[in-house]
């Protein structure tokens, strides 16, 4: 046990595991709440692309990135790790004018319209340069043919997407204001920045074309002024001998669900990547499944998956 201090980064160090890649988009939302609260972490290296067996140790059958681990819980997507670290760690928030969830809400477009507008624009721009195994891999992930020809001629298309997203931010700081909720950062922050940060730091074709929309750039250089937090480095070895080494925190199950409480169950991701996590049901929330399960490698872990766009199947 670590002594209490004031700080968030002494009093957390080393303690929270982000399994992650750098180029990873979703991971750049975590890291820069992470510096939000100058929280201390470690970064998890995992491969971009399967096999992930020291990843799948932990989270049973769960492969995307990000996860984040504390002891011997898995937090699988990065709106249910936001939402846990804004849990634990509460200050300074990540709701800085109280509107939690609108802010949290704001997930709702830009994981998905405003990435996949994103996406559109890296990946139609590398055309036929994208590795066979990747592009292999992602074809697995989302169950859907990668088609670099469509794919390059939906650039212009895509691009005006993501320029009228970026337009949207812009739109937010247009009386002046440092951060889109107000004079201090937040999750809002954090989810507008990511998808600009990622067809930039590819070099994608449009990667500049938002960066003349007004208050936009110098926004964007506010955010990335943020930093990481306190980042540190954990081999996959030793993530898997901390779940060894600890247990999991208490759950409880909503009283809405108790009469799923204990039953076997199964959770998957409705959209992409939909391994199933099967365990024991052992807690949830109007936001989150808990599943307990026990693994070779990492033994009792409890699997943490948000309800938004997952599914829960008892077993039979
Ligand atoms: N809704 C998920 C989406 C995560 C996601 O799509 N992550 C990408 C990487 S940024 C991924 O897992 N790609 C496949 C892989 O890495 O195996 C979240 O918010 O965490």
């Amino acid at each position: 046990m670590l002594p209490p201090t004031s700080s968030n980064r002494k009093r957390t160090a080393m303690t929270i595991l982000l399994h992650q890649y750098d180029s990873s988009p979703f991971s750049e939302k975590v890291r820069v709440c992470l510096g939000i609260k100058q929280l201390a972490w470690a970064a998890v290296d995992q491969p971009v692309i399967m096999p992930k067996p020291d990843l799948l140790a932990l989270t049973g059958a769960y492969r995307r990135i990000p996860v984040m681990q504390i002891g011997a819980d898995i937090y699988c997507d990065s709106v249910l790790i936001v939402r846990e670290l804004e849990r634990r760690f509460p200050s300074p928030s990540l709701f800085p004018t109280g509107s939690t969830g609108l802010d949290q809400a704001l997930a709702q477009w830009t994981d998905r319209s405003f990435f996949q507008a994103a996406v559109g624009v890296i990946f139609g721009g590398l055309g036929d340069k994208v590795d066979p195994a990747f592009r292999a891999d992602r074809e697995k992930l989302s169950g859907a043919p990668f088609n670099p020809e469509a794919m390059a001629a939906a650039v212009p298309y895509m691009a005006a997407q993501l320029r009228s997203h970026a337009a949207l931010v812009s739109d937010q700081l247009a009386d002046g204001r440092a951060f889109l909720t107000g004079d201090r950062p937040g999750l809002a922050d954090a989810n507008a920045f990511y998808n600009l940060w990622f067809v930039r730091s590819f070099h994608a074709p449009a990667a500049d074309a938002f960066l003349d929309l007004p208050g936009l750039a110098a926004w964007y250089d506010r955010v990335v002024a943020i930093g990481h937090g306190d980042r540190g480095a954990a081999t996959r070895e030793d993530a898997i001998a901390a779940v060894r080494d600890a247990t999991p925190a208490p759950a409880s199950v909503d009283p809405a669900d108790q009469a799923l409480a204990g039953r076997n169950v199964t959770v998957a991701a409705t959209d992409y990547g939909r391994d199933p996590v099967a365990g024991r049901l052992v807690g949830s929330s109007p936001h989150h499944w808990s599943i307990a399960r026990e693994d070779d490698r990492a033994g009792s872990v409890v699997v943490h998956l948000p309800r938004l766009g997952f599914a829960l199947t008892p077993a039979h």
